[in-house]
């Protein structure tokens, strides 16, 4: 990747952006809803995936249409080429955010399921996407997601067979003013889903 090219305006490239005669507005009266991004952001086994993947069921259920992209499924495609050193997840979430952003383009309610622990990229995030951007911090501690251990992974860092895990040999940065903090040690999945759909009501995401 030319990395210099991120940091060249577009004009200095030979790039010119061009109005599409379809907007968001045009896109909006057809499918009759609002695009949003709920940007999940906490520990390896905090419970991102599982609450996102119940909130996307729920909206489904409600006739929204909506995507959910998640981190272990992104990484095997679109970012394939990226590891967990702290500049490799930089790109991964630059590259999920503008992904967001064009489907927030498109007015999906877009699931980001990541880890996203370096606030720089999660403000960048936000920046990029403007109000439709909602930060839900799934705040579970160390210790809880490390009993948890889902997929084993925290046995394997702390036996070193793994660099840079989350947590453990590489930073999370806790959000400063998420939207919506969900305790998945402490409330249960439906609580924490009903706090999510309940926040997409106030803002009239969806209906009351
Ligand atoms: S992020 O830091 O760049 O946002 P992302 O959410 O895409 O991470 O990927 C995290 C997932 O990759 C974890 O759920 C876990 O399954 C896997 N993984 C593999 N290696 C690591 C690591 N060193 N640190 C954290 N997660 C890892």
């Amino acid at each position: 990747m030319n990395a210099g090219a991120l940091h060249t305006p577009p004009e200095d490239r030979n790039l010119t952006r061009h109005e599409t005669s379809v907007q968001r507005e045009d896109r909006a009266r057809v499918s009759g809803q609002r695009g949003a991004v709920l940007w999940f952001t906490g520990l390896s086994g905090s419970g991102k995936s599982t609450v996102a993947n119940a909130v996307e069921l729920r909206l489904n259920r409600l006739g929204r249409l909506t995507y959910l992209l998640d981190g272990d499924n992104v990484r095997s495609g679109l970012c394939a080429d990226l590891g967990f050193s702290n500049e490799d997840r930089q790109e991964n979430i630059r590259r999920v955010a503008h992904v967001a952003r064009l489907f927030v383009d498109a007015n999906l309610i877009t699931l980001v399921s990541f880890i996203s622990p370096f606030r720089q990229e999660r403000r960048n995030a936000r920046t990029l996407i403007g109000g439709d951007f909602v930060e839900v911090f799934v705040d579970a501690s160390l210790q809880v997601c490390e009993d948890r251990d889902p997929k084993g992974l925290y046995k394997k860092a702390r036996a070193g067979a793994i660099a840079d895990f989350t947590g453990i040999s590489s930073p999370y940065e806790i959000p400063e003013n998420p939207e919506i903090v969900l305790k998945t040690g402490k409330e249960n999945l439906d609580v924490c889903v009903d706090r999510v759909l309940d926040y997409l009501k106030s803002r009239k995401y969806i209906a009351p």
